[in-house]
């Protein structure tokens, strides 16, 4: 499978972008140049450079024993716990991909990414947040012909134990190369079934490099990981990844409650965390109450969701330390406000993208480029932004330009700076707090309930979230009048991560169209709020 075309490819790896260094060897350079550092902090257990290394080579062997195969798929489902890196390096050293799923989702997403990534393997953690993995991994388990076996940290129930994949490191006898597919990560989505994301060693390590460069990472940051660990966010800008590519150290957060983080903080010396805007404020609200010592912390980032004026204003302050905006994408190109920045343009711009190879173009509605200032459609390309969506070729076709730039789907202006200011979004999400719902997928849920004729999901503005859902309903005549209770409870039934399950349900005799006869989004956007 080629990732780029190859004209690109030699051009960035002609710049020293891409340097042909897989990504699991950042662990194998540390354990051999300070094997007693610890890489990861979890609870009571902190793991060495070198035990994470062994871990590793462990797994790889554990993986290839059970007859897994470079390029083979394994759905990976931890929550933030220490196995997520021994599973995550230990499967890229096999040349083993992982779909990096999250802890929220459910039914429908896990058995979607085995049954459409053709996974060998599930795994996941015994119980999270309430919630026993176990349970689910049978009923996918049972759906999904790919999938040979669950493995489980924690209690196995009748699955396999991850101790049964800890063999004997062997050499790997067909290795990766950087050029390859490393891990496939999860788009927020704005379409019915969610869309895999095909992220090389190559280019992921070059935006985790350059990350930790302008986040000024040392051996002595400490990251704090709050988010959950397979998002792009807290795994590559420059998150865990970044921290553990300079020997520094990874701290785990089981959740990210003020009481749990800020505690955490305190204890493990934290000097960098990333989060998402309604996180930052809890986080800033319980610091300002007093009764945690967070003098280590240096750089709060904030991204995933847009960070208002007002609410960047009070961060700083209320946790002693700078801020940074951060307005990346799982599909590539993160843009960092920079420690050189004015104040002014730290609180308000999303930053300036990571490469001086990214090309970003505002456009309208015609793909005509726009002067500074003026707002449009983000399009960009470069040395680590996709080229396009894991087998889906409609859809790409649709993604991205002729020439190979992705439609981001979000509307931006450019700073004469060259920074970029989101403005709103053309696709058809909704960005709850950071957690990015596609309103096709549950439209589609909520289509299948025999009283609903026609639905619409929208974004409604909220104080707290940014954003929450609304569905709009039109119900058949016939049919028994459901609760709004009912119909939320339908969703979730249907297997949808929790998030995903509609804040509000609303019970309408007609959309808005537009002037071409489509529902109008834009005016039930309004109406809701
Ligand atoms: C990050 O990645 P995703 O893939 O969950 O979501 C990407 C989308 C962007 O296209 C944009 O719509 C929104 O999330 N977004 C922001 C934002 N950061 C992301 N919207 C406004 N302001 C921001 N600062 O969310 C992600 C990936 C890497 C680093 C940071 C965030």
């Amino acid at each position: 499978m080629t990732l780029w075309p190859e004209e690109f490819a030699a051009r960035y790896r002609e710049a020293g972008y891409w340097t042909g260094e897989p990504l699991d060897l950042m662990i194998r350079r540390h354990a051999a140049e300070r094997p007693g550092r610890i890489a990861v902090t979890d609870g009571e257990r902190h793991w060495s450079y070198a035990e994470l290394d062994r871990r590793a080579d462990r797994l790889a062997a554990g993986l290839l024993a059970r007859g897994l195969r470079r390029g083979d798929r394994i759905v990976l489902q931890l929550p933030n716990v220490a196995e997520f890196f021994e599973v995550f390096f230990g499967a890229l050293r096999a040349g083993v991909v992982p779909v990096m799923a999250l802890p929220a989702h459910r039914r429908a997403e896990i058995s979607y990414f085995c049954e459409f990534a053709e996974a060998r393997a599930l795994f996941v953690a015994d119980r999270h947040a309430g919630f026993d993995h176990r349970e689910l991994a049978a009923e996918v388990l049972a759906a999904v012909p790919s999938l040979g076996e669950v493995v489980v940290v924690g209690d196995p129930g009748r699955f396999t134990p991850i101790e049964e994949l800890r063999a004997e490191p062997a050499p790997v006898a067909d290795p990766p190369t950087a050029a390859d597919l490393a891990f496939l990560q999860l788009s927020g989505g704005s379409t019915g079934l969610p869309k895999l994301i095909p992220r090389s060693h190559d280019d992921y390590l070059y935006s985790v490099r350059e990350s930790a460069a302008i986040c000024e990472l040392t051996p002595a940051s400490v990251y704090l990981c709050a988010l959950p660990a397979a998002h792009n966010f807290p795994l590559s800008s420059p998150g865990t990844l970044g921290v553990l590519h300079v020997g520094g150290r990874v701290v785990l957060a089981p959740e990210p409650s003020p009481a749990t983080a800020l505690a955490l903080i305190e204890r493990e010396r934290v000097t960098i965390t990333g989060v998402v805007p309604p996180l930052a404020l809890a986080w800033a609200d319980a610091a300002a109450r007093g009764g945690h010592d967070l003098s280590s912390l240096e750089l709060l980032q904030v991204g995933g969701a847009k960070l208002s004026e007002e609410a960047a204003r009070r961060l700083g302050p209320a946790l002693g330390c700078r801020l940074q905006q951060v307005f990346g994408m799982a599909e590539g190109l993160v843009n960092y406000t920079r420690p050189e920045d004015s104040e002014e343009t730290v609180l308000t711009t999303q930053g300036r993208p990571i490469s001086p190879a990214d090309e970003v173009r505002v456009v309208d509605d015609e793909d005509r480029d726009l002067p500074d200032g003026e707002h449009g459609h983000l399009l960009t390309r470069g040395p680590y932004t996709i080229r396009g969506y894991w087998n889906a070729p409609e859809h790409n076709a649709r993604a991205f330009t002729a020439d190979g730039f992705y439609r981001t789907g979000d509307i931006v202006r450019r700073t004469p700076g060259g920074h970029l200011v989101v403005e709103g979004r053309a696709k058809d999400q909704i960005n709850r707090g950071g957690e990015k719902v596609a309103a096709e997928e549950v439209e589609n849920v909520l289509l299948a309930h025999p009283a609903v004729h026609d639905v619409a999901v929208v974004a409604t503005p909220d104080e707290y979230l940014g954003e929450r859902s609304c569905a709009y309903v039109i119900l058949r005549p016939e049919a028994p009048r459901p609760r709004a209770a009912e119909l939320r409870a339908f969703v979730r039934a249907g297997g949808l991560a929790d998030y995903k399950v509609p804040d509000r349900v609303e019970f309408v005799v007609e959309f808005p169209h537009t002037g071409i006869g489509k529902v109008s989004k834009k005016d039930l956007r309004s109406t809701a709020r």
